[in-house]
C-alpha cells in the first residue's frame, strides 16, 4: 500500500488540547495512518492510503473548532 502525504496550515490553535482535537478529527478520516501536528507554525502532516478529500479536511478542522488556511 502506498503512503500519501497531506500537509496543511490551520489556524487557532494556541495550546496541547487544541492540537489534541484537531487529531482527533483528522484521524477519523478515511485510511489516515498518522497525523503530526507543530503546534508553533499550526502546521499539520497527515499520512494516509489514500489522497484525501479537501472538503472532507475542511469539515474535519469544522469540527474541531479551527479553520484551514488557504
Ligand atoms: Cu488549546
Amino acid at each position: 500500500m502506498s503512503t500519501v502525504t497531506t500537509t496543511f496550515l490551520v489556524s487557532g490553535m494556541t495550546c496541547g488540547h487544541c492540537v489534541a482535537a484537531v487529531k482527533e478529527e483528522v484521524a477519523k478520516l478515511p485510511s489516515v495512518t498518522e497525523v503530526e501536528i507543530d503546534l508553533a507554525s499550526g502546521a499539520v502532516t497527515v499520512l494516509s492510503g489514500e489522497a484525501l478529500d479537501t472538503v472532507a479536511i475542511d469539515a474535519a478542522i469544522d469540527e474541531a473548532g479551527y479553520a484551514v488556511v488557504r
